[in-house]
């Protein structure tokens, strides 16, 4: 292991740990005056812009690519009822376990629309540290927390990170009883905090099972030695509403994640591990590559990936969370499904590939370069956006995912052994330019000068493939048009036929070195506005803070964007579809609607670049029968 000279950098990650050992939160440091308003601790003033990066002057070990295979998360296996403990009930357990003195569940709501649709399928899963994980073989065995599959023994079925994938479908009702296992906040190894609350990102669930930060009312995350039920029932939006009694095909969703979102404590606890994919299949998108949709098949080609980027402490090559820093964390160490740049073998075919930016705070532009060739420029196909299916697949070059982002891309293996000299390898490769959390520079980086985060290795000659090819019907190779249906009945549900109620307004800003929406934090203490029920409403997010970008959630209902900095989006863009995180650039201006269906209650408005939210760039609003007025919320 390889270190890098930079006193500079090291004295000031010792500050940062002397600090950590003494137990100090962030917000005592800002009471005591240690930290400056820009985030930094003042006891590093005068240091290089360098060692004022992200991660503190962190400079991780050098490790060498491509040593380990891609891990292929386990799918979470079903369980019978009787093993998941109590009977899971549409009103939460709420008994007090003499063993902690708190209740046994941490929910306090009821399943909102259980009895319409009973469970078909119950999975558990244990949030627990993992005490030996090596992201690669030169790292030393070290903690990061994760997920099981369900097992009540970490020894035989420890926690993993990613976590297990989550396979459901459309029409069968699923329960998910999540239990917290993870060690108390001092065996924490220095950042992590065992509160936690899974959101499944951006399922159509109610507030009980959305997984969101905190609420007035409600108890949305739960301690240690508790669980929580988390119900989704598996409908397409407007179940309850607009397309009674299951919804419409055209909300179906496929490529979701799942990961912790306990208020202020998110960026930490994921970075973590907290992680996990969660891919919805339904009658049309099978997993079957010879039925529906034809897309290729579940599990063998088509694999969920998740990109996180990470430091490790140069000198104990451990994973290195900067606790102090409020702009972002970017790292330099590139962990794939958990793998620092991991290889995958894959035969001459197509392969779909459903990538997740899980953060906490890079944006990436990907490509696929052959490292012997840098010159090829290989298309690929996106067929879907944030998990939406898009109305027509794009052909590009290249991507760009913000935090918390997915694009479901075709990849045809074949085709680059036929067109581009039959190369052994292909690397996917992020050649987007990010030295901080402020966002990408928007320089392309050239290629094979960027980060390689996946090194496909192309095996055999080609094989039979007899999945759906998107380059026939892809745009630009076909015109694309509003009206465009590839993956019909799938397709983008109308907007034109609903008038918003109304329009609000939203200033992404700086305020006291830390994040607010429209001049103010988070509070998790009231709702800033109440939308009406089964209305569509105008918003306008602006982003106000100079260059600073951030990547928007918003959780409930897929969103549309209408207009990007002023300008229609248009058929053949892959923003033309069906969003949940819009990519707020320097100074952009967004424009997009939405529709707040079958569910009354709290949810969150936020940015995903993990750091910034729990700095706190976020908002509490509130679904009812009657809505408020607010423009400026
Ligand atoms: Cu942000």
């Amino acid at each position: 292991m390889r270190q890098h000279p930079d006193k500079v950098a090291r004295r000031a990650l010792e500050h940062r740990q002397a600090i950590l050992r003494e137990g100090l939160s962030r917000r005592d440091l800002l009471k005591m005056g240690l930290l400056s308003s820009s985030g930094f601790l003042v006891l590093q003033s005068g240091l290089s812009a360098r060692a004022k990066g992200s991660g503190g002057g962190v400079l991780s070990p050098r490790l060498t690519p491509f040593v380990e295979p891609l891990t292929i998360m386990p799918v979470l296996p079903e369980r019978t009822l009787g093993e998941l403990g109590p009977t899971p009930n549409i009103s939460p357990n709420r008994a007090v376990n003499p063993a902690t003195g708190l209740p046994f569940e941490g929910r306090t709501e009821a399943h909102q629309s259980r009895s319409a649709y009973p469970v078909r399928k119950y999975l558990a899963t244990r949030m627990g540290a993992n005490t030996n994980v090596r992201p690669h073989p030169d790292l030393p065995p070290q903690t990061f927390w994760g997920y099981n599959k369900g097992g009540t023994d970490f020894a035989t079925d420890p926690a993993v990170s990613p976590g297990p994938t989550i396979v459901a479908r459309y029409g069968s009702p699923v329960l998910v009883r999540r239990f917290n296992d993870l060690p108390p906040p001092g065996q924490n190894g220095g950042f992590g905090v065992p509160e936690v609350d899974t959101h499944l990102h951006n399922f159509h669930s109610a507030t009980d099972s959305d997984g969101g930060p905190c609420n007035p009312v409600e108890q949305r995350f739960f301690f240690r030695g508790q669980y929580y039920d988390y119900f989704y029932n598996m409908q397409y939006a407007g179940f309850a509403s607009t397309h009674r009694p299951a919804g419409d095909i055209r909300e179906a969703l496929g490529t979701l994640w799942y990961h912790d979102h306990r208020v202020d404590h998110t960026a930490e606890n994921v970075y973590k591990g907290l992680a996990g994919m969660f891919v919805a299949f339904n009658e049309f998108d099978t997993g079957d590559e010879t039925t529906g949709l034809r897309l290729p098949g579940f599990p063998d080609f088509d694999i969920p990936i998740m990109l996180s980027d990470k430091l490790f402490d140069p000198t104990t090559g451990l994973l290195y969370f900067d606790t102090f820093g409020l702009d972002g964390l970017v790292g330099d160490t590139f962990l794939v499904n958990g793998t620092v740049q991991p290889f995958l073998e894959v035969t001459k075919r197509r392969y779909r590939l459903r990538i997740c930016d899980g953060g906490p705070s890079r944006f990436y532009q990907l490509f696929l370069t052959n490292p012997d060739n840098l010159g090829q420029s290989i298309p690929v196909w996106v067929i879907s956006s944030d998990g939406n299916l898009l109305p027509r697949p794009v052909q590009a070059t290249s991507f760009r995912l913000g935090v918390a982002e997915r694009n479901d891309v075709i990849v045809d293996f074949a085709k680059i052994a036929e067109r581009f000299g039959n190369p052994s390898r292909i690397w996917l490769e992020n050649r987007l330019e990010q030295v901080n959390g402020r966002g990408p520079t928007g320089k392309i980086l050239p290629p094979g000068q960027g980060n390689a985060l996946i090194e496909f290795r192309l095996v055999g000659s080609k094989v039979v493939d007899t999945s759906f090819d998107p380059e026939p019907v892809s745009f630009p190779n076909v015109p694309a048009a509003p009206d465009d249906h590839v993956f019909g009945p799938i397709g983008l549900p109308p907007i034109d036929n609903e008038t918003p109620r109304l329009t609000r307004s939203f200033r992404f800003e700086r305020g006291n070195g830390q994040w607010q929406i429209n001049g103010q934090f988070m509070a998790c203490t009231d709702f800033r506005f109440t939308v009406q029920q089964n209305t569509m409403e105008r918003w306008i997010l602006k982003n106000n803070s100079g260059s600073w970008q951030h990547p928007v959630h918003i959780h409930l209902e897929e969103f549309r964007i209408l207009r990007h900095n002023g300008q229609p989006v248009l058929p053949g863009s892959v923003e033309y579809g069906r969003k949940d995180t819009v990519k707020l650039g320097a100074g952009d201006e967004v424009e997009l609607v939405m529709r707040f269906r079958d569910y009354k209650g709290a949810y969150p408005m936020h940015c995903h670049n993990t750091v910034h939210e729990d700095h706190a760039m976020m908002l509490l609003w509130n679904v009812d029968e009657v809505g408020d007025n607010k423009n400026e919320p």
